[in-house]
Formats: structure tokens, C-alpha cells, sequence
């Protein structure tokens, strides 16, 4: 069975869009894994009170025969891949690959928090995220844009064609 899930995917060490590049190549060439649409990249004021450079972020949607925890372990693969180390709680980081939703499903466990928990107070999650989702999902993300209280700065600096353009003719054929 295939589940559609998507994710935030953030960095603002290096170079920032090389980074993405990677973490969604790395995505596409994994044969457990579609990806199905890219946002495009936005600029994003760093959120969460840590003095810190800005981010790039962006949102993807895609589709796997793996579970969550299963899709969670292959994400810290990339992010150990571009040498992300944990040193500062919301500091920077050379690449973050957070789940926000999975299915329709909710998890709550130790290291699973499914719709992520910081979804609805972060405009460079909602903002990216509403580009790509339809029908009620993007209902949804539209009602939490309207309601949230976040108003940190963000602006688009790589067009989504430019992004989708890196997985054209790349990912395994289905
Ligand atoms: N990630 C964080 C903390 N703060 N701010 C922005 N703009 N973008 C992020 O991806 C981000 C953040 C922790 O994961
Ligand atoms: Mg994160
Ligand atoms: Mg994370």
C-alpha cells in the first residue's frame, strides 16, 4: 500500500540550495519513495529564538510503501549523509527533514509526532506546504495560514519549475 505524506525540508548552513538539492535527490532515488511535487524554495526568517542565518525551506509531497518510522529512519540517513550534527535545540543545521503529515494517521510516540506539533505556528511550513497539497488537505493548511499568529518574514528566491527540475528523469520508474 502506498501513503501519500508530506514534509518540511530546512537549511541555512553551506550552500543552502545545494543542500535541498541533495536531501531530494537522495528522496527520489530511493525506490521505497515517489516524489510527487516540490515547492518552490522560499528564504525564511529563522523561527524559535536562536540567533542563526536564514533558511531556505521548501515542501515536498510524495508517496511510499514504508511506514513512518520506517520513512523517519531514511530521512536521518540524509541528514547524518550531510553531516547534519545536533548541537543546539532549533539552531542551525546543514539540512532538517521533519515529517508533517503521513496518511491521514496521527502518531504520538518518543521519536514520532504525526501531524507535526510546530506545523500551525510556522509560516515557512504552511506557506510552501499550501502550494502543493489539494482538497481538504488544503483546506486545512489554508485555515491553519488564516490562524496563525506567526508573522516572520519569508520570500520565494527559487521558482518551483527551477526545483521540480531537479527530479525530472531521475527518480526509478514505477
Ligand atoms: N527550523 C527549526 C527552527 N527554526 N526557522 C526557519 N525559518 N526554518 C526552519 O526550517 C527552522 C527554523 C527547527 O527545526
Ligand atoms: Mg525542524
Ligand atoms: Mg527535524
Amino acid at each position: 500500500m502506498r501513503t501519500q505524506f508530506t514534509l518540511s525540508i530546512g537549511t541555512n548552513l553551506g550552500d543552502r540550495a545545494a543542500n535541498l538539492r541533495q536531501a531530494v535527490r537522495w528522496l527520489a532515488a530511493n525506490p521505497a519513495i515517489q516524489v510527487e511535487r516540490l515547492s518552490a524554495i522560499y528564504e525564511t526568517e529563522p523561527v524559535g529564538g536562536v540567533v542563526q542565518p536564514a533558511f531556505y525551506n521548501l515542501a515536498l509531497v510524495g508517496t511510499t510503501i514504508l511506514g513512518a518510522s520506517e520513512l523517519l529512519v531514511y530521512l536521518h540517513l540524509i541528514e547524518r549523509s550531510l553531516h547534519r550534527r545536533r548541537l543546539v535545540h532549533w539552531g542551525p543545521r546543514t539540512i532538517d527533514l521533519d515529517i508533517l503529515t503521513f496518511g491521514d494517521r496521527h502518531y504520538d510516540t518518543a521519536t514520532l509526532t504525526i501531524p507535526h506539533p510546530e506545523m500551525a505556528n510556522r509560516r515557512f511550513v504552511l506557506v510552501p506546504l499550501a502550494t502543493v497539497v489539494s482538497g481538504d488537505q488544503q483546506a486545512w493548511v489554508e485555515q491553519l495560514l488564516a490562524k496563525t499568529s506567526d508573522h516572520n518574514w519569508l520570500k520565494k528566491t527559487i521558482e518551483s519549475g527551477e526545483v521540480n527540475s531537479w527530479i525530472k528523469n531521475e527518480s526509478p520508474t514505477r
